[in-house]
């Protein structure tokens, strides 16, 4: 898509070498960034409205779950679980058409914009048709996600889920799974029907494997073969203790010392959640190159545990933010409640960031830059950032490092004014130009739900 050349100036910016001050920005007719000046005039520039930050990644989403944000918190029987949790899920998968689908996302994606993010890897399982059975189009829904995210301007970077197995050993399937399923012949002809819409709209395409429970080793040893070198490989791994417990016994491994046992751990992959680490394991995945996807409110939500941010980041490890099943869109809270959870283990402040360094500009830089490598967008001069309100008092009286801190724990949860991706403006003063249609059709699919309720 083309449109004109831009011409734009920030008093404050967050560029990849630090803070800036007066900086130019100029960006081309194909929404690439081809100058960054700071200490620059602003004559024949537009103004930006307050300090500009990179756009953030959204390393994890399954987009149809956000229609039930909110609809799982009815207590049941006291052992409340992400299993019973899951059922309830399922119950949800069993409604969509591709058109609901396609009208969820849509949704989301423009609330993750103004929540901060400026793409998304759609981590995306719901293939088949209600029945179980494949849509004459096998790329049926993972089409609408595109369309999703073309018509609302997030990037995206598609990971089309490959799934078999009910658990560990190859179990077959259960019936609330039929919608997920394919075989590996299944799943290659579904890659090759997504390869002229990714190619058509810019969407990055990777590979995802549910988990070790939808996927035998030689199942993965096979896809992994079967996909391009460069592209990025996500995968679900040791969120819950008993999916430990689970493949203890099925293998005699841990999930994520089982999993570095099948695949070469690298800069591809993508280790979703990794809650349930041991000292070894957490050594294992810092030192591979490869990304961890934390999901902090979702996992917070699903009572899955705390991963061990403390001795992972002390030993470099990379890690992105996803917002999984979407009880929160917004970049500051995912990071507020990494930080959160670590203080409300440890008893202390602080603990994500070194002596001296702000905990927010940390976990922004660490989240961005494994954010960027998960997604498979690691060269790239894309015009993606988000612009601070720079009307809110917090953040005009803040400088440096203290707008992130201000933004992510001073509760400022509307800070994002405006964000652009790939040069466009998507949201203009916390509106996106489609929200009224984009709300109505939302607003539907919530009353169907509603209605089977
Ligand atoms: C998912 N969600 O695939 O949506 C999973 C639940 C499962 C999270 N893990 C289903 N948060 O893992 O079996
Ligand atoms: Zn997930």
């Amino acid at each position: 898509m083309t449109q004109s050349a831009q011409k734009l100036f920030a008093t404050e910016a967050l560029l990849a070498d630090g803070w800036a001050r007066d900086v130019a920005i100029d960006v081309d007719a194909e929404g690439q960034i081809t100058a960054i000046k700071p200490n620059a005039s602003s004559v024949g520039r537009e103004r930006l409205a307050g300090p500009v930050v990179p756009a953030m990644p959204n390393l994890h989403s399954h987009a149809f779950q956000r229609a039930m944000a909110g609809l799982a918190e009815i207590a049941g029987s006291g052992e409340d679980s992400f299993w019973t949790w899951r059922e309830e899920m399922y119950r949800t998968v069993g409604l969509l058409d591709p058109d609901d689908v396609e009208a969820i996302a849509k949704k989301l994606f423009v609330e993750m914009l103004k929540g901060g993010f400026g793409s998304v890897a759609e981590f995306h399982y719901l293939h088949n048709a209600i029945d179980g059975r494949p849509y004459a189009d096998r790329a049926e829904m993972a089409k609408r996600i595109i369309r999703a995210a073309q018509r609302t301007g997030i990037g995206l970077t598609l990971l089309p889920v490959f799934y078999a197995h009910s658990n560990f050993g190859g179990a077959a399937p259960n019936p609330g799974q039929r919608r997920f399923v394919h075989d590996l012949d299944g799943f290659q002809d579904l890659r090759e029907a997504l390869t002229p819409a990714s190619v058509e709209t810019g969407a990055r395409l990777g590979l995802a494997i549910h988990s070790l429970r939808a996927a035998t080793p030689d199942e993965i040893r096979a896809l992994v073969r079967d996909t391009n070198p460069s592209d990025p490989i996500h995968i679900h791994v040791a969120e819950q203790q008993r999916e430990v417990d689970d493949c203890l016994t099925a293998t005699g491994r841990r999930p994520v010392q089982h999993l570095s046992e099948i695949a070469d751990l690298g800069s591809r992959w993508c280790l979703i959640h990794a809650t349930h680490m041991t000292p070894d394991e957490t050594r294992v995945v810092a030192s591979s190159g490869a990304v961890v996807g934390l999901c902090p409110a979702t996992e917070a939500n699903l009572g899955d545990g705390l991963f061990p941010a403390v001795d992972y980041l002390k030993q470099g490890g990379g890690f992105g933010i996803g917002t999984d099943s979407h009880v929160a869109t917004s970049v500051a809270e995912e990071l507020r409640i990494l930080e959160y959870g670590q203080r409300l283990r440890d008893q202390r402040r602080n603990r994500l960031a070194a002596p001296g360094a702000s905990v927010g500009r940390t976990l922004f830089d660490g989240a961005l830059a494994g954010g960027r490598q998960a997604i498979g967008m690691t060269v790239s001069n894309a015009a993606d950032f988000v612009v601070l309100d720079g009307d809110n008092p917090f953040i005009a009286a803040a400088t440096g490092d203290q707008i992130l801190d201000r933004w992510i724990f001073g509760g400022l949860d509307h800070a994002v004014r405006d964000v652009m991706v790939a040069g466009e403006w998507r949201i203009r003063n916390r509106a996106h130009g489609d929200d009224e249609r984009i709300d109505r059709d939302f607003l539907k699919v919530l009353k169907k739900l509603a209605a089977t309720a």
